[in-house]
């Protein structure tokens, strides 16, 4: 029986990569920090089949009590202070785990001696600014926020230990990604919970920043697919997992407001509070390589992704 360990479990894609590996009949470990209220939200339909390690990315006593314990074959680094628009506002703290949190992750497994091989949850948002498009593996990088700069800093890490230590080591380049299972203040998940509310008469009006702004949006249970594809391969390697469409924020509340029957405009205000003080304006990427070496192919579609989330919302909301 194989061995897992995912940093991040409780989060969106740890959870669906959770999903996953059970299904393969892997043996996973998920490593959960402590807070005062628990949230196993995402992860409650398998809590039981799952072995709950205490840690944090920032403590490496406890990544390395973890791996220890787990002596996994895989381990997916998927933990992050993931919100783009908190970076600027917590930007030490964001260095520290989704950057140097890395590095502690690497180590324990490195002074393991155990063999085992790593994803590193790499993103988009290293391209930042537009330098070429669609963005490839070989884009250079051009992070616009404390989040990119410090996922540039994870990326290369990684690729660093697999040159220097021999580290099977992968960094997958994933585009925005999303599901019911997304966290509420993303841009996708606010505003399919929002039309969810409006529909059923709890909210009146949805406040939202940039609509200008492009992104490739795809469905996270299809990504997690790409992250286990990379680990099965027999070399190490980093990869653009994307769908190749890109679309404006614009677009998604449209989608999203006509599926119920309603018009965005007579909801959607524009709120200051939520521009960034620099924007990643288009995101698109070429999802070649993947396709070719991992034989990975996205399969929910951009309208079908929206309708998925505010059927799940409407559901959700219903039942309060
Ligand atoms: P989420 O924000 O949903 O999940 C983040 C996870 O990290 C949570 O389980 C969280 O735990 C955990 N975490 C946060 N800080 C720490 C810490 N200091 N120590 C240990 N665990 C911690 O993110 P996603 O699932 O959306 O993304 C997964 C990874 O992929 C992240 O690294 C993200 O940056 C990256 N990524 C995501 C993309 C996307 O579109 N979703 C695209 C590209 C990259 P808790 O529940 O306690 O908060
Ligand atoms: P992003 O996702 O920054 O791309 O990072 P987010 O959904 O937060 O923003 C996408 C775009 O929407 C614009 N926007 C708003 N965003 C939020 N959150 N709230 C709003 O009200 C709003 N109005 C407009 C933003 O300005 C932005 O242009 C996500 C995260 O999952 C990262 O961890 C991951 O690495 C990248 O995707 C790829």
């Amino acid at each position: 029986m194989k061995k897992a360990l995912i940093t991040g479990i409780t989060g969106q894609d740890g959870s669906y990569l959770a999903d996953l590996l059970l299904s393969k009949g892997y043996k996973v470990y998920g490593l959960k920090r402590r807070t005062a209220t628990e949230n196993y939200e995402n992860v409650k339909h398998i809590k039981d089949e799952i072995d709950f390690l205490s840690g944090d990315l920032r403590d490496l006593t406890s990544l390395t009590e973890a791996v220890k314990i787990a002596k996994p074959d895989e381990v997916y680094n998927l933990a992050a202070q993931s919100y783009v628009g908190d970076s600027w506002k917590q930007p030490i703290y964001t260095g520290e785990v989704t950057g140097l949190g890395v590095t502690n992750m690497l180590e324990a497994i490195r002074l393991s001696n155990l063999n085992a091989r790593f994803y590193q949850a790499s993103s988009s948002e290293m391209f930042g600014k537009v330098v070429e498009t669609p963005q490839t593996e070989k884009t250079p990088f051009y992070p616009r926020s404390p989040y990119g700069v410090a996922k540039v800093y994870g990326h290369w890490i990684t690729v660093n230990y697999r040159e220097s230590f021999n580290l099977f080591a992968c960094s997958g380049i994933l585009f925005n990604h999303e599901s019911p299972r997304r966290g509420i203040e993303f841009v996708t998940r606010k505003v399919t919970d929002a039309v969810a509310k409006i529909k059923l008469g709890i909210q009146n009006e949805l406040r939202l920043g940039n609509l200008d702004a492009k992104r490739d949006w795809g469905f996270a249970g299809d990504y997690v697919e790409a992250m286990w594809k990379m680990l099965q391969q027999d070399d190490p390697d980093d990869y653009v997992i994307a769908t190749g469409e890109t679309h404006t924020v614009k677009e998604w509340v449209q989608t999203a407001f006509n599926y119920v029957g309603l018009k965005w405009e007579n909801y959607v205000i524009a709120d200051p509070k939520f521009f960034r003080p620099a924007e990643v304006d288009l995101l698109i990427g070429n999802p070649q390589k993947a396709k070719g070496q991992l034989d990975w192919e996205p399969k929910v579609s951009f309208k079908n992704l929206i309708e998925m989330m505010v059927e799940e919302d409407l559901k959700r909301n219903s039942k309060k």
